[in-house]
C-alpha cells in the first residue's frame, strides 16, 4: 500500500517522523518507523509506529492496519536476532488515557526479556 501521510501539530511522534525530533532508528520502510523508545524499560525497548498520524487502535484504517500489524513480527524477530540472549519479548499497545497511553499517536512497545533478568534467575 502507499501512504498519504498526515502530521497532527501537537503529536511528538509525527514531529520525530518530520525528523524534527531526533530518534534512533531501529527500522523503517513506507509504512512504519521503529525507534528506541526514550524510557527503555529494558535494553533495545522499541516503539513501532505508522509513519502517518493515527491517535489510537480505534482509529485505523482497515488496511493500514493489516499493513502496521504484519510488520511486529518481523521487527521483533529482528530485535532477537541482534542479541542471542533476549529469550522472549513483551508487545504493549495501550489505547486511552485509562489504559495508560501517553502519546496519542498509535505505538506499539516491543519490550526484549533477557536470559539473564534477575526475576528469572
Ligand atoms: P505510552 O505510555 O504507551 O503512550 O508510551 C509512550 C512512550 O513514548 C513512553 O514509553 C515514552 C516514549 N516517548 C515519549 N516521548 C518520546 C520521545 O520524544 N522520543 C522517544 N524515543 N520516545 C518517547
Amino acid at each position: 500500500m502507499t501512504l498519504d501521510p498526515h502530521y497532527a501539530d501537537d503529536c511528538v511522534f509525527c514531529k520525530i517522523l518530520q525528523g524534527d525530533i531526533p530518534s534512533y532508528t531501529v527500522y523503517e520502510d513506507n509504512i512504519v518507523k521503529a525507534f528506541l523508545d526514550i524510557s527503555q524499560g529494558t535494553p533495545g525497548h522499541t516503539l513501532v509506529i505508522p509513519k502517518t498520524h493515527v491517535k489510537d487502535i480505534f482509529a485505523y484504517d482497515p488496511d493500514l492496519a493489516a499493513a502496521v500489524f504484519a510488520r511486529i513480527p518481523k521487527i521483533a524477530r529482528a530485535i532477537k536476532a541482534a542479541d542471542p540472549t533476549i529469550i522472549g519479548m513483551n508487545i504493549i499497545n495501550n489505547n486511552g488515557k485509562v489504559a495508560y497511553q501517553s502519546v496519542f499517536h498509535s505505538h506499539f512497545h516491543l519490550i526484549p526479556r533477557y536470559s539473564d533478568q534477575d526475576d528469572f534467575k
